[in-house]
């Protein structure tokens, strides 16, 4: 399937930029990192994602995460129609946000209490704050390559675009919002020991992505989760996991399901609104006691909530209830990664694949990727002309080397075996 002809885009791509940054209204789809033109999309169906050309690509990106189910599933778009009868937003509160909490609950036990925001940034912002209420401390912990949204305190030493970008803090934040954020790297246990046994007494939080995304796929070690969890119980320190790309992606219960460490707070978003705007915190009790209006520290949102968002949610929930796709996942992510294994050898180019269920990234380097500087050792310009290789060849997959791809459930054998032929040619293309 040829797909390289896409001059209405190139079109829409040039008007765009009249009035729009970068002609996108976020960098992480602007192929900063790949160049080229971003196919505009004027539909999506299940696995496919058909672009104003014409063309159709199997989509490995379904939103960045949210489509666990592929585009349009019937019943999310139903549940979206049902609420729009009866009004898009009230400012009021109504059933399904309680339905919704009580679900979250449910499926994710340490987050006993639960708020709904509008995105995933707005989710980490809150419950950092939130953490440093409930302590009375300042100091954060985050990972260097981990990205937790655009948050002042937390965009140093991001991930995703940030780090795409090769520009790993942003300019317009002040020095003195990240003043209290300390960088550390992901799976070292012994700087963890370090910067706790210096500055424990004065850590609020530690924030990270339990499976990391946002630097390519990066998988904890047991030891690093376990020797993080001890830390922040012998200094009280709020453990954060940032599940906004995790959380109903590796299991119903999300990464600290899967890897038996229950943190003390935890974020949510893409999958939670199966692509409307939906982000959320929650935690312990005894934490989230400090939320306004129960408790002082405040955090709000004109549209967080929104019927139209919950009742979507609600769907995606139900979805995952009924179907239980997570054996599905698992065996489409598996065929993918033995396949590009396959390929690669085939076409001796050297790379590393991090996988856990249907999210995984194909680096392009020799050595094992397990952080930020194994990660950046990847050849970014060889993943660039990969990537277009298989997009000319209608596969759609994250434009950067530095994030992951998502498998949705509705993805078909014939899907991925078309995938993997593509791959192999892509890869022969690199000669
Ligand atoms: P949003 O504000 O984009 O909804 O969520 C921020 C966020 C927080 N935490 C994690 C672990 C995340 O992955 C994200 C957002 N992920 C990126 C993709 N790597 C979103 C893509 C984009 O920025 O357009």
């Amino acid at each position: 399937m040829d797909t390289s002809v896409r001059t209405e885009s190139e079109r829409l791509f040039k008007r765009a930029a009249q009035r729009i940054p970068g002609g996108v209204n976020s960098p992480a789809r602007a192929f900063g990192a790949v160049g080229g033109t971003p196919p505009f999309m004027k539909r999506g169906d299940g696995a496919y994602l058909y672009d104003v050309d014409g063309n159709r690509f199997i989509d490995y990106i379904g939103s960045w995460g949210p489509h666990l189910f592929g585009h349009r599933h019937p019943m999310i778009l139903q549940a979206i129609q049902g609420a729009m009868e009866v009004g898009t937003s009230f400012g009021a509160p109504t059933e399904a946000e309680a339905e919704m909490a009580e679900r979250v609950a449910e499926m994710v036990p340490s987050m006993e209490r639960v708020r709904m925001v509008n995105s995933g940034t707005e989710a980490t912002m809150s419950a950092i704050r939130v953490a440093r209420g409930f302590t009375g401390r300042s100091g954060i912990v985050k990972f260097a390559g981990c990205y937790h949204g655009h948050v002042d305190s937390l965009l140093v030493a991001a991930g995703s675009g940030a780090l795409t970008l090769g520009c790993p803090s942003s300019p317009g934040v002040p020095a003195g919002a990240t003043a209290d954020t300390l960088v550390l790297p992901y799976n070292d246990p012994q700087k963890l020991r370090e910067a706790f046994a210096a500055s424990g007494h004065l850590l609020a939080a530690v924030i990270l992505e339990p499976v990391v995304g946002n630097m390519g796929c990066v998988v904890p070690t047991p030891d690093f989760l376990s020797e993080l969890r001890r830390l922040c119980d012998l200094h009280g320190t709020v453990l954060i996991f940032d599940e906004v790309m995790t959380g109903f992606r590796l299991s119903a219960g999300g990464a600290q399901q899967l890897f038996g460490i229950r943190p003390d707070m935890t974020t949510l978003g893409k999958i939670l609104g199966a692509g409307l705007p939906v982000g959320a915190y929650g935690g312990r009790a005894d934490i989230m006691q400090h939320v306004s209006p129960v408790g002082r520290v405040y955090q709000a949102g004109t549209l967080s909530g929104n019927p139209m968002a919950m009742a979507a949610g609600i769907a995606m929930l139900d979805l995952i209830r009924q179907h239980n796709p997570y054996p599905r996942l698992e065996q489409l992510g598996a065929m993918l990664e033995h396949g590009f294994r396959h390929a690669a050898t085939a076409t001796n180019q050297p790379i590393q694949i991090n996988r856990v269920g249907s999210m995984l990234t194909v680096f392009f380097t020799a050595q094992p990727v397990h952080d930020l500087a194994t990660a950046s050792a990847s050849d970014t310009g060889k993943f660039s002309r990969w990537f277009h290789g298989l997009l000319n060849r209608g596969i759609y997959l994250p434009c950067s080397q530095f994030e992951a791809m998502f498998i949705s459930a509705i993805h078909s054998d014939a899907d991925i075996a078309h995938t993997l032929s593509a791959a192999q040619q892509a890869f022969a293309d690199l000669k």
